[in-house]
């Protein structure tokens, strides 16, 4: 079943150089492709919207920080099953829990610092695509 779904290569993944071996990863998965695509450094006010969910846990302030430190790459991909498959591809969310293989798995130690955020459903995918394109959904 052909998805969409939204992903960011985090302010760490383009600052180490990542960013063209994580979108490769993503281009080589058949029947994947991408439908948007910037570099852009994220402002608080569109952070505060996407990682709502997690407000007031003890994370969140310094999760914000981290995101709006520098450039992300902000990505829509479409595709079979894409959802759930680009969350394998960038194995869970502590890298050093990570295997290798995944993104975190490969590139990351810290868990704030785990390079990738992809949607975890459809619900989630259509409210994040609005956030960050709004023109395009
Ligand atoms: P994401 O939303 O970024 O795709 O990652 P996720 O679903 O695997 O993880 P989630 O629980 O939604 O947490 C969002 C992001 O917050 C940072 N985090 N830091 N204990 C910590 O220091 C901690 N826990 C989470 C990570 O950057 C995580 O991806
Ligand atoms: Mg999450």
């Amino acid at each position: 079943m052909p998805q969409r779904t939204l992903v960011i290569l985090k302010p760490d993944a383009v600052r180490r150089g990542l960013t063209g071996e994580i979108i490769g990863r993503i281009e080589r998965k058949a029947d994947w492709s991408l439908a948007a695509l910037e570099l852009r450094t994220l402002d608080r006010a569109t952070l505060e919207q996407h990682y709502a969910e997690h407000e007031g846990r003890p994370f969140y302030e310094p999760l914000v920080e981290f995101m709006a430190s520098g450039p992300s790459v902000v990505m829509v991909v479409e595709g079979e099953r894409v959802i759930e498959g680009v969350r394998a591809l960038a194995g869970p969310t502590d890298p050093i829990a990570a295997a290798p293989g995944s993104v975190r798995g490969d590139f990351g130690t810290i868990v704030r610092e785990n390079l990738i955020h992809a949607s975890d459903s459809e619900e989630s995918a259509e409210r994040e695509m609005k956030i960050f394109f709004p023109s395009f959904a």
